[in-house]
């Protein structure tokens, strides 16, 4: 399928409301909370758009969808697509000045929030003239929020879908950027469609007959890719599970209650499923057919783990926020631990040096993609977008070796970013908190593997005259993360050095931290704290 070939103007309600049909009254959406059919899904969909039609949401404005996977997100992020706005999809993982700085960025003219989202936003609501209205999903607190059950009761279940162009933006996903300042990614109406023909149906065979469930949430496109757009753009159903990733029990317990044919997942989340002995005693987990992972490299031990427990393969596959879904992916009877596998349909990817030359093969180059799918810019950053959006290439910022056989090999990043459990670390972020310490001169923070291949923050750090390394102090550096981090981001190991290694110029090279090995040489004999383990994390627990 090309974008071309979708009509002109092109709403992408059309993934829901192409099973109003003769689809209508099978189960779109299953949850603990309650279970939808396509109709009611759809009459739920048309009352919040008139509702937020009524609160003066005109096309193109943003409205922000602050909620675990219940399913109101999915009525109101389709209510919002529906009426022309931009619906922004907020992960409900951050602090307060990331929603500051969001809610300021796409000018949010109403908030959907979840009561138990509320506080985060509190004490920075009033800093946004822009935002007119919250509407409270549960029980609102302050004078002039609307609560969401209330406000929709009224309103018509009858809309008209604005005439929106296919070209039209029509959801906004914030992704981390190195600096730490999130990276509002646009996508259009025509990506919908594109990405479920393409991954959805080409690649993973997602059929009427499947339900599927994600472990990551769907805020992140990954999660909303698989168990959204993917299940409803062929009539496939899908599970919601509100709760934490990291509670493994409340996940095991979703697959065995409601029997998912697909599993998204990060690698972290089938790593927590290992760790319970004998989960598939406990857990009846035999309907699942087809297990993906995506965020990070699955290392290939979980990988043959998963396949003792469960006798199933998992796909490692790769996409990123700014393609929406994925680029590359092994296949079924077509795979290799431990790699992302080859392009996948609707993707070119090319492998060039640093000054786009391309590399041969064998040789580790800078992954650029190329597919309809992907984003045209960064909302509001002219620069950072004009080095990633190269034409018709992405440049995705990850290094890749492809072997004789057309299989890619994930060798790092660019960028210096990594994944802890999905979710992005920007070492930045955690040397400016560090930093903030008075004993700190300076410091520097890498991915390093922990014993499954995992990668956690470890950090260096070199001590200002009159201070010298002690566990009381690791303990405050240490104590200082932990307050002002998350806790994907917090090191699990922190190190004291005399001086970083650097380059000609002064900049910190931090690919020699990352070689160092424990105790490595270069590393002085400094003690070497152990953080408390991070649990694992799915991306949008
Ligand atoms: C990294 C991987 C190695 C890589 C995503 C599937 O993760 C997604 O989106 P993000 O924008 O991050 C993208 C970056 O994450 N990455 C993702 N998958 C893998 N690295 N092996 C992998 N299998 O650095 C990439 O550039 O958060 C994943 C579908 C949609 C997505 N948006």
């Amino acid at each position: 399928m090309k974008a071309a070939d979708l009509p002109r103007y092109y709403n992408s309600v059309d993934i829901l409301e192409r099973n109003l049909g003769e689809r209508a009254e099978q189960i779109a959406l299953y949850s603990l909370e309650r279970d939808l059919s396509f109709q009611e899904v759809s009459d739920e969909v048309n009352q919040i758009g008139n509702g937020l039609r009524a609160c003066g949401v005109r096309v193109g404005e943003a409205v922000g969808i602050l909620a675990p996977d219940i399913a109101a997100w999915a009525t109101a992020y389709f209510a919002a697509v529906k009426i022309g706005a931009l619906a922004v999809c907020m992960n409900p993982l951050l602090r307060q000045h990331d929603y500051d700085y969001i809610l300021r960025d796409c000018r949010a003219r109403v908030l959907i929030v979840h009561e138990t989202l509320l506080a985060a936003i509190e004490p920075i609501r009033d800093r946004h003239p822009d935002l007119q209205q919250v509407i409270v999903i549960g029980k609102p607190e302050r004078q002039g929020d609307l609560c969401f059950a209330e406000w929709i009761a009224g309103e018509s279940t009858r809309l008209e879908a604005a005439a929106t162009h296919r070209d039209d933006f029509c959801s906004l996903h914030y992704s981390s950027g190195t600096t730490g300042t999130p990276k509002g990614v646009l996508h259009a109406h025509k990506d919908y469609p594109l990405v479920a023909q393409h991954s959805g149906v080409e690649l993973f065979g997602t059929a009427p007959t499947d339900r599927t469930f994600s472990v990551a949430k769907l805020f992140f496109v990954y999660g909303m890719g698989g168990n959204l757009i993917f299940p409803w753009y062929v009539g496939a159903s899908a599970i919601l599970y509100a709760g934490s990733p990291r509670f493994v029990p409340g996940v095991l317990k979703t697959i065995d209650q409601f029997r998912p044919s697909m599993l998204y997942a990060v690698p972290a989340a089938y790593n927590a499923m290992l760790a319970m002995q004998d989960f598939t005693r406990h857990y009846d987990t035999s309907s699942l057919r087809l297990c993906i992972s995506a965020g990070e490299v699955l290392p290939a031990a979980t990988w043959r783990a998963w396949k003792e427990a469960t006798g199933l393969e998992i796909l490692d596959t790769i996409g990123c926020t700014e393609t929406f879904h994925t680029f590359m992916a092994n296949r079924p009877g077509d795979l290799r631990p431990g790699s992302s596998g080859r392009p996948s349909p609707g993707y070119e990817v090319r492998l060039v040096d640093d000054q786009g030359a391309p590399v041969p093969t064998g040789q580790v180059g800078n992954l650029m993609v190329r597919g309809e799918s992907v984003a045209l810019c960064y909302l509001h950053q002219y620069e950072q977008s004009r080095r990633t959006f190269r034409g018709e290439w992405l440049f995705t910022g990850d290094k890749y070796r492809c072997d004789d056989e057309g299989f890619y090999w994930h060798a790092g990043r660019s960028d210096d970013m990594f994944k802890v459990g999905g979710l992005w670390v920007s070492p930045v972020e955690v040397e400016g908190v560090l930093s903030g310490h008075p004993a700190v001169r300076e410091c520097a923070v890498v991915g390093a593997p922990d014993q499954s291949q995992m990668l956690r923050s470890r950090a260096f750090v070199c001590l200002k005259p009159g201070w010298v390394p002690s566990d009381e102090l690791t303990a405050e550096l240490l104590g200082l993360c932990a307050a002002q981090l998350q806790d994907h981001q917090r090191p699990r190991w922190l190190e004291f050095m005399d001086e970083l290694p650097k380059t000609a110029t002064g900049k910190t090279q931090r690919y020699k931290l990352r070689a160092e090995r424990d105790g490595g040489v270069g590393l002085p004999a400094q003690p070497r704290a152990e953080a408390a383990a991070v649990g694992a994390s799915g991306k949008g627990g």
